[in-house]
């Protein structure tokens, strides 16, 4: 379903919106607590997505500007951050969760342009944001090491120390979000971080930072804007930064992976998807639909976890087809901007081509296309990326459709007849970030939920995400959690002291 709104009047909205974005900037890269251009001057746009005109200009950074901000995130910690106790540390994250709070309006509308997201999501994203740092701040204080009593003449404990410079690296689809989630535990584990944000939606990231002016010392969060070659792998083979911690595709996970090797650095990676969500045959119907829609659509489907393989049992596989697919034809596309919009555009011109050569292969290998499958036909969207929630029937696990990431609002439904055929079609993939189960069994959710080859299992439901929970992926969806206590673990290295006892005699 497309929106009321004629073209005349979303263009004149996204035009003052552009101005009020701009009016908020200068977007520049945040570096030793200022606004920097690049070295080299060099700039690029970030871009509208529902009219595909820019919205700022955004410094271009390159290998000098990651140095220059090691720099000052090695000397910020070394001065400062490193001395500070985890109380102080608490008290200045709530401080900057403080100021987040009173922007949230402000972020989501930045989030919103820049991503294409509609409004009430991107509000949801930063209060996510907000309350991802929150948590972080609240275990801040309550961390300890451990005393290990092996022998009488041995006062043997451990100490949870920080690495020091942290490289962290966000994609585009969720910036202010994955922000916080790399932001919040290595800065309560008392890091300083170099954060590169997608060069594709960077400015909720750079408002963030600036946010932190007069709360965090200079130097402890450093953002460096510009292409993943000029920053992002920069940052990841510096010698001086001691852990990466990456969100983005498989494919430059693996050579983030590579580059920390060289040094021995840790690294945590978030990886793709292609997440199965099994129907079984008493699962209550409108349920699994609401579940299933939220996890293909959401976010025009440009979400690392998303459902992207409905596994339908033969039972209900025509009742489940006809109300799904009447449920993606209800979602309104439209101008995010507007509130009763539920679909935006996808992010970028690159997403579209991506999403639409996925669909012509899909049509290639035999899956019917049920609905969707283009843009809308609706001039009032013709100059933005959007793409009609599509669903595919008939579709085989062998199919690329079924097998690589789309990142899309592509749903294809598989069909199966028995549990283990379920668990086999469900853990054949090379990804294993989440999956979902919809039944009113218990012992389905608990057999399926420890058979599922996923580090996140929703049942009858699709989220939420909390960021008292690990987040993360088996197989190649990952290393390492993001979220929970387990993430700031990934950002402290345990140092053995033992301290050999004399005898106490006097
Ligand atoms: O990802 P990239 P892209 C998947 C999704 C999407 C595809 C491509 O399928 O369609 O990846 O998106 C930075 N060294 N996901 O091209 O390139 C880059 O600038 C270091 C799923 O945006 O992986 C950006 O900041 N960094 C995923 C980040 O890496 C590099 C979310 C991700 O970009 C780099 C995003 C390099 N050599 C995409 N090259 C998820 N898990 O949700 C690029 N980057």
């Amino acid at each position: 379903m497309v929106g009321s709104e004629p073209a005349d009047e979303i263009r004149e909205r996204h035009r003052e919106a552009r101005e009020r974005a701009r009016s908020m900037g200068p977007f520049r890269a945040w570096i030793d607590g200022e606004r920097v251009e690049a070295s080299d001057g060099a700039t690029a746009e970030t871009r509208d997505p529902v009219v595909d005109e820019p919205i700022a200009s955004v410094p271009a950074c390159g290998p000098e500007d990651v140095d220059r901000a090691v720099e000052a995130a090695a000397a910020g910690f070394a001065d400062e951050w490193s001395e500070v106790t985890p109380a102080e540390r608490s008290r200045r994250l709530f401080e900057w969760t403080d100021v987040l709070a009173d922007h949230v309006e402000e972020l989501a509308f930045l989030e919103c342009l820049d991503t294409g997201k509609p409004r009430a999501d991107a509000r949801g994203e930063i209060e996510g944001a907000t309350d991802t740092l929150e948590y972080y701040a609240s275990v801040c204080r309550s961390q300890s090491g451990d005393q290990i009593p092996a022998r009488e003449d041995v006062h043997l404990f451990t100490r949870q120390e920080p690495f020091g410079v942290v490289g962290q690296i966000t994609p585009w689809n969720f910036p202010a979000w994955a922000a916080a989630w790399k932001l919040g535990p290595a800065l309560a584990a008392g890091n300083a971080s170099v954060l590169k944000p997608s060069a594709s939606s960077p400015l909720s990231t750079i408002r963030m930072a600036e946010l932190t002016e007069g709360i965090l010392p200079d130097g402890v969060v450093n953002v460096v804007p510009g292409a993943g070659r000029d920053v992002g792998q920069p940052l990841t083979e510096h010698p001086d930064v001691a852990k990466v911690s990456f969100t983005g595709s498989t494919a430059v996970g693996r050579g983030v992976m590579k580059a920390a090797a060289e040094r021995v650095a840790p690294v945590t990676l978030e990886l793709g998807g292609k997440s199965p969500f099994i129907v079984f045959p008493d699962a209550d119907l409108e349920t699994a639909v609401d579940a299933v829609a939220a996890g293909i659509f959401y976010s025009t489907g440009e979400i690392c976890d998303a459902f992207s393989r409905a596994l339908v049992h033969e039972d209900v596989l025509a009742e489940f087809t006809d109300r799904f697919v009447e449920r993606a034809e209800s979602y309104v596309l439209g101008d995010p901007l507007a509130e009763d919009t539920t679909m935006g555009p996808l992010t970028t011109r690159d997403q579209f081509g991506k999403v639409s050569d996925y669909v012509d292969a899909g049509r290639r290998e035999g899956a019917t296309l049920l609905t969707g499958g283009g843009p809308p036909d609706d001039p009032a969207l013709a100059d933005g990326w959007y793409f009609e929630p599509t669903v595919f029937g008939d579709v085989d696990n062998d199919m690329r459709i079924a097998r690589e990431e789309i990142f899309g609002p592509v749903q294809t439904i598989i069909p199966f007849g028995s549990y283990e055929e379920a668990i086999e079609i469900a853990n054949d993939t090379d990804y294993g970030l989440a999956a979902g189960i919809g039944t009113e069994r218990t012992s389905l959710v608990h057999n399926a939920a420890a058979d599922l080859e996923a580090g996140l299992v929703y049942v009858n439901e699709y989220g939420p995400i909390l960021p008292e929970a690990p987040y993360g992926g088996y197989k190649d969806s990952g290393i390492g959690r993001d979220l929970g206590q387990e993430a700031l673990d990934h950002y402290r290295q345990t140092k053995t002291v033992y301290v050999n006892l004399d005898d106490p005699s006097l």
